[in-house]
């Protein structure tokens, strides 16, 4: 049986980068023979920038009946919530002692988010992030680890960290590995295709997942393009590369095909049925998540029993973690 653990961060209204990218692949996997899946809100995480409190929490279960919504089955799945399980944070402080400043300081995700604000965005945390995402996945003998492009320099991490520990210590940790999504591994953002689409940027830069449907329409048809008008992928057309992407992930349709539909249309045409084919998946799933998301008591059960199940491992491989440094 092998073992599937990823995690999303409630730091925003959650975008179609993060279903593209990471739920909409974790609701396929659960279909795969051999796996088992756990999928965890990562709260710790989130306060690596300033959150509000009371939004944090709202997410933290808006994400739950998110992934729900997306198709993570919840009898098929464990969905867990980070800081709710204590050996999360012990066995960061641990892992922190197999791994260099010089390696954390080499993250592009620390350099781009400690550079925006100035000396006060250095947190320490932040600068941990890969850590205790280490430990994330290491509690669980995770054996992949589905995230986009931008997380992949991190599990590459935790590899090492592994591998590090396992070499002193005599084998703990499985070494997990990192798998993407073909074509929708790193979605841009809609007004600068040579950026991540992210949740913490400005609203015009992403789709939400509960954006309204006239905002969505609107948001596509303002979306950079390039200057050719032809509806052809190429890595000198990184808007019109990363709207094909979109569209190849919310129809099913490969680049190819998607080509040859438009084929002597331009951008406008182009941009209008891709802004119907999001608005109009994304309408129908708004509809679903209301529905679970007014039910405060399943998602209180389904977190209570991931949670549940989730510490019953982590304590476990924790235990076997102090026993071997003498912490006990
Ligand atoms: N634009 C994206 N394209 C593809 N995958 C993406 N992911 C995020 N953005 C994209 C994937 O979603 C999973 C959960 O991400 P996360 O929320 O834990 O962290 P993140 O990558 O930092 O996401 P954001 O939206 O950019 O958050 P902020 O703005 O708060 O930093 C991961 O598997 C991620 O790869």
């Amino acid at each position: 049986m092998k073992r599937v653990v990823s995690g999303i961060k409630p730091s925003g209204e959650l975008t179609i980068g993060n279903y593209l990218g990471a739920m909409k692949g974790w609701a396929e996997n659960q279909h795969k023979e051999g796996y088992e899946n756990f999928f965890f809100i990562a709260n710790l995480h989130a306060i690596t920038v300033r959150q509000d409190p009371e939004q944090l929490h709202k997410r933290t279960v808006d994400i739950v009946a998110w992934l729900i919504t997306s198709g993570v089955d919840p009898n098929r799945s464990v969905i867990f919530v980070q800081s709710m399980i204590p050996a999360h944070s012990e066995i960061c402080w641990i892992l922190n002692n197999y791994v260099t400043m010089g390696e954390l300081g080499k993250m592009t995700q620390y350099k781009d988010k400690s550079s925006k604000g100035g000396k006060d965005g250095q947190i320490v945390g932040l600068f941990d992030y890969p850590v205790l995402m280490a430990g994330d996945v290491l509690l669980y003998d995770a054996d992949e680890i589905p995230v986009g492009v931008d997380q992949v320099q991190h599990v590459e991490l935790a590899r090492t960290i592994a591998q590090r520990f396992n070499n002193l210590h005599g084998e703990t940790f499985k070494v997990p590995k990192a798998t993407l999504s073909a074509n929708t591994s790193k979605i841009m953002s809609l007004n600068d295709p040579l950026k991540k689409m992210s949740k913490s940027e400005s609203v015009e830069s992403y789709v939400a997942m509960d954006d309204d449907y006239d905002v969505i329409i609107r948001k596509f048809k303002r979306a950079v393009t390039d200057s050719e008008n032809l509806i052809k992928r190429s890595d000198d057309k990184p808007a019109l590369s990363n709207l094909l992407s979109i569209y190849s992930g919310f129809s099913g349709k490969s680049i190819e095909e998607i080509e040859n539909d438009y084929s002597g249309q331009g951008y406008g045409k182009f941009k209008s049925d891709l802004g119907e084919l999001v608005a109009g998946a994304l309408r129908d799933w708004q509809t679903r998540f209301s529905e679970i998301r007014n039910n405060d008591e399943r998602l209180d059960n389904v977190i209570r029993e991931g949670n549940a199940k989730a510490e019953t491992l982590a304590n476990e491989k924790l235990r076997i973690v102090k026993d071997k440094l003498g912490l006990h």
